[in-house]
C-alpha cells in the first residue's frame, strides 16, 4: 500500500471463547447480558458507560463482550488513553445514537506513518461523494478522496515517482480531478484534467521538491470541490530524510460553508468576497482534538506537518504554551541551532501553504492547538495537546 489512510481502525470481532466462558460462569443464573457485564473488566465498563453517556447516545447494552472487543482489536489495550480509537466504530454497537439523524463524527487519527522504503508509490484515489459529520450533530454531503476529508496523507522521498490511479465511480454525480501541488505539469492536459462518473485514469509525476504540499480536486467550480472536502496532504521528505522524532502528526486546516443539514455545502456562501465559514476545523471535524486530545510525552520531540487547505481563509498555527524551535515553511527554514537564538510563536499559512513544525513540551499539562486567527477558534479550530498525564501539578 502506497498511501496512508489515517482513519484505519480495526473493527472488533466478538470473542466466542469469552462468550463460552461467560455461559459457565458463576453468574450463570443471570441472563447472558448480565454475565457479560459481570465478567467485563471494571475499567472497560466505566469507559463504555462514559462513552454511552455522551449526548444523543442510548444507555449501554452488554449484549456483546466489551472486553473481547478490546482484545480483538489492533489497539489491544482498552485503556482511557486509547478509548478514542474505539469511540466511533467499536463502541457504537453498545450504545447507538438515540437519534440516527444526528451525526456522530468519525475521529481522525492524526498520527503519520513513516515513509515507506519504496521509491515508486502507487496511489489510488477514488472520488467518493458521501455524507460525513463535520461536527458533532452536523453532517454535509461531501466530496472526498477515498471517503474522508481530508483524503489520505501521502508521504514520499525526494525524487520518488508517484503513480496515480484516479477513479470516478459511475455512482457519482459529478466530474472530479486531482491537482498535486508537488508535481509540475500543464493544467489543461494529462494529469489534471477532469474525468466523468464511470471513468478512471492513470498518470505519474516525480517529487522534485521537498515540503508539505496540497493536493485537491481542480474541477470547476474548484472552490466548491475544495470547500466540500476534496483535498489532502503530500509530504515530500527533504534530501537525506527527516531526522527521527518521538511523535509525528498531520493536521490539515480547512473551513466549511454549510448548506442545509445533510445537504451539499454552500457554494454561494463560500464564494463571497468576505466569506464567513460556519466551521474551521483540523482534519475535517470541528473540535475533535478538544474532545480527544493528541497525546505526547513531556520533553520529547514532537513534529507537526501542517497544511492550510482553505479554500479561502488564512491560518496562524499556534500551540499555546509552546515555542516552535524548528519551522520549515514553504522551503524557508528556522533551525533550533540558529546563531541568534530565535524561535517561532505562530506559523502563517495562506491557503495551500504547508509547514513542518517541531516543538517540545516543557511539562505535563494541556496545550491548546489553535489558529491564532481567534474568530475561528470558536468555530472548531481548536484541539488539545496532552503532555504526559495532562496534569502539571504532578
Ligand atoms: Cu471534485
Amino acid at each position: 500500500m502506497r498511501y496512508f489512510n489515517q482513519n484505519q481502525i480495526s473493527l472488533a470481532t466478538p470473542s466466542l471463547t469469552f462468550t463460552k466462558r461467560s455461559l459457565y460462569s458463576l453468574v450463570g443464573m443471570f441472563s447472558l447480558i448480565i454475565s457479560h457485564q459481570a465478567n467485563a473488566h471494571p475499567e472497560h465498563v466505566n469507559i463504555l458507560k462514559e462513552w454511552c453517556s455522551e449526548a444523543g447516545r442510548t444507555a449501554p447494552t452488554f449484549s456483546s463482550d466489551v472486553c473481547s472487543t478490546c482484545h480483538n482489536t489492533s489497539n489491544y489495550k482498552f485503556s482511557t488513553a486509547n478509548k478514542e480509537a474505539f469511540s466511533t466504530k467499536n463502541l457504537d454497537p453498545f450504545c447507538p445514537s438515540a437519534n440516527p439523524t444526528v451525526s456522530v463524527y468519525e475521529w481522525r487519527d492524526p498520527k503519520v506513518p513513516p515513509v515507506s522504503s519504496s521509491r515508486v508509490h502507487n496511489i489510488e484515489l477514488v472520488a467518493q461523494e458521501k455524507q460525513i459529520a463535520i461536527a458533532a450533530g452536523v453532517s454535509q454531503q461531501l466530496w472526498t478522496f477515498n471517503g474522508t476529508a481530508p483524503g489520505p496523507v501521502i508521504r514520499v522521498h525526494l525524487g520518488d515517482t508517484i503513480r496515480v490511479h484516479l477513479v470516478n465511480p459511475a455512482t457519482n454525480k459529478l466530474s472530479h480531478s486531482v491537482d498535486f501541488h508537488a508535481s509540475e505539469m500543464a493544467w489543461n492536459m494529462g494529469g489534471m484534467t477532469s474525468i466523468k462518473p464511470g471513468e478512471e485514469k492513470f498518470f505519474e509525476w516525480k517529487a522534485n521538491y521537498a515540503g508539505v504540499w496540497m493536493y485537491h480536486c481542480g474541477t470547476p467550480p474548484t472552490l466548491h470541490h475544495i470547500a466540500s472536502g476534496m483535498y489532502g496532504m503530500v509530504i515530500v521528505e527533504p534530501k537525506g530524510g527527516l531526522a527521527p522524532v518521538d511523535h509525528e502528526f498531520a493536521l490539515v486546516q480547512s473551513e466549511f460553508y454549510t448548506g442545509s443539514e445533510g445537504g451539499i455545502t454552500s457554494l454561494a456562501r463560500a464564494a463571497k468576497g468576505n466569506a464567513s465559514p460556519n466551521y474551521v476545523v483540523f482534519n475535517g471535524v470541528a473540535f475533535q482534538y478538544k474532545d480527544h486530545p493528541i497525546e505526547v510525552a513531556t520533553g520529547k520531540k514532537v513534529r507537526f506537518f501542517v497544511l492550510n487547505a482553505g479554500p479561502s481563509q488564512d491560518s496562524a498555527f499556534h500551540i499555546v504554551g509552546t515555542i516552535f524551535n524548528r519551522v520549515i515553511k514553504e522551503g524557508v527554514q528556522l533551525n533550533p541551532s540558529n546563531t541568534g537564538g530565535y524561535g517561532s510563536q505562530a506559523v502563517d499559512l495562506a491557503p495551500a501553504q504547508g509547514a513542518i513544525i517541531e516543538l517540545t513540551t516543557a511539562e505535563d499539562g494541556l496545550y491548546p492547538i489553535v489558529t491564532h486567527a481567534f474568530n475561528y477558534v470558536g468555530l472548531g479550530a481548536m484541539g488539545l495537546l496532552k503532555s504526559g498525564d495532562g496534569d502539571p501539578s504532578h
